[in-house]
């Protein structure tokens, strides 16, 4: 952390305390894997070492603690626990219950939400879930009251089949891939698409603004069965109250997908209006960007959605991973530390420096800035395509994703921007002034890049230019090292 850093060491990832232990821990664990296997256990270390090079950018991504990931190392992962904690269709669960019930109950409290679900795998598991504990709840259990059944094992070939049709013919409104919504939220090529008759929201073509008159005439006109709020590319904030509105006037079940900035509403930086799961029906996340938690999902319901979600498996899901369930209740005991609320606001207080570091050097924003974690720069002022500048920048040492930008002319694959999030840098300790000179550093490559001819892919970078980055971002890097102490 540089001097005049405004982050406090109060933000510090959670691991130098216990440094040593882990050091011994894992260089066991290495020496084992070794052992068997040794292309693992050099490829293990190289991970690590690739990772505490390069200044990493992803906004998804993030550096869990050591407790986290060690958790993820046990015989936890050789049981099968199907079912819900207490009620499972397997014998001898009583610990994956302890471990699972208490996910669920830091869940609830750190984000006060009457029922959690912590057996998703992934975010796009959370979201298959949720949808159909929607589809569960609002077609399924009025049909089968509607026929006069209790189960659907109980209904005819024919009426099955009618119910079958019901729910595979139910409406979805959710944000647009291009203006920064997921493939989850309705994208024709996800299953979202296919199983729901989907439209799409945008934003506003002048300012990149969500425009909620422009979502509630096309939820007045659609009318969904469920609106889709959330995002992982839309570098502001959303009203979710306003979304409730919306959602209420035309009779959808609001859900939520906070997977990105869940660890902003953890860590109290979306409050009132901002924070979603008071307004959403069901709110999904992951547990690893953020949140900085084990990859793996999240559902989060209120009590009339509850007993759907709780079904998830086996409705949606198989066996549940249950030493990936101890890691997200070890994950979500560090977020409701006070430590974590620092965190957060240190992570939104970074994205605005990044910002701004951009703006001052004519970087073009979508949106012109962030309030969240996040900030989509537009490289076409550059003169190139997301590609060229993602490639351009990982020959530099920093790491980023191409991401369309609203109504992208180069499309999904080439695309016309760069996404870059503060989540993992801040969790090294980087503070403001770092962010500006990644800003800097980011603008220098892409100033001293070329495209090749017509080319979307292929460009040249100026003589020196990934040197003279490379060195600068290594003292960066050394300043705020990752994971301090530990040593393989
Ligand atoms: N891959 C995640 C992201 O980068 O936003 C979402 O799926």
């Amino acid at each position: 952390m540089t001097a005049d850093s405004t982050v406090s060491s109060s933000t510090a990832a959670p691991g130098a305390e216990y440094a040593e232990t882990a050091s011994a821990a894992y260089r066991a664990a290495l020496e084992v894997i070794e052992s068997v296997e040794p292309r693992v256990a050099a490829a293990t270390r190289k991970e690590l070492a690739d990772q505490r090079d390069s200044l990493k950018l992803i906004a998804s991504e993030n550096y869990a603690s050591p407790a986290v990931l060690l958790t993820m190392g046990t015989w936890f992962s050789d049981k099968y626990a199907e079912g819900t904690v207490g009620h499972r269709f397997y014998a001898a669960c009583q610990n994956v219950d302890t471990v699972e019930a208490l996910a669920a109950e830091h869940a609830r409290e750190l984000f006060g939400a009457p029922y959690a679900y912590a057996q998703p795998h992934s975010g796009i598991d959370a979201n298959l879930v949720a949808y159909w504990a929607i589809l569960a709840t609002r077609v399924e259990a009025p049909g089968l009251a509607e026929l006069g059944a209790k189960h659907v094992n109980d209904l005819s070939e024919a009426d099955w089949e009618k119910l079958r049709a019901k729910l595979g013919n139910q409406r979805l409104l959710g944000m647009s891939l291009d203006t920064g919504g997921h493939l989850t939220h309705g994208f024709r090529p996800n299953i979202s698409g296919k199983m729901f008759h989907q439209r799409q929201y945008g934003t506003d073509p002048a300012t990149g603004f969500i425009d909620y008159d422009a979502v509630a005439a096309a939820a007045r006109e659609f009318k969904p069965l469920v609106l889709v709020a959330g995002y992982s590319a839309y570098p502001r904030r959303v009203n979710f109250a306003k979304m409730r509105e919306i959602a209420d006037e035309v009779g959808a079940t609001l859900m939520v997908d906070m997977a990105h900035f869940a660890g902003l509403v953890a860590g109290k930086v979306f409050t009132g209006d901002e924070d979603p799961v008071p307004h959403a029906h069901v709110t999904t996340t992951t547990t690893h960007k953020s949140l900085r938690g084990p990859r793996g999902g999240l559902v989060l319901a209120t009590e009339e959605y509850a007993p759907a979600v709780d079904k998830g498996c086996p409705m949606v899901l198989g066996g549940p991973l249950s030493h990936v369930m101890a890691a997200k209740a070890v994950a979500l005991a560090e977020a409701r530390r006070p430590e974590f609320r620092s965190y957060a606001q240190a992570v939104a207080d970074n994205a605005q420096a990044l910002a701004d570091g951009f703006l001052k050097r004519d970087g073009a924003l979508v949106t012109g800035g962030t309030d969240n974690h996040l900030v989509l720069l537009d490289v076409t002022s550059f003169g190139l395509t997301g590609r060229q500048a993602e490639s351009a920048l990982l020959d530099a040492g920093i790491v980023t994703n191409r991401n369309a930008v609203p109504a992208d002319p180069n499309g999904a694959w080439y695309t016309s921007g760069i996404r870059l999030g503060t989540p993992a840098l801040t969790t090294r300790g980087f503070g403001a002034d770092d962010f500006d000179r990644v800003a800097e550093l980011v603008v220098d490559v892409l100033k001293n890049t070329q495209p090749q001819g017509t080319s979307k892919a292929k460009y040249t970078l100026a003589d020196g230019t990934a040197e003279r980055v490379h060195s600068a971002a290594a003292e960066l890097l050394a300043a705020n090292p990752l994971y301090p102490g530990l040593t393989l």
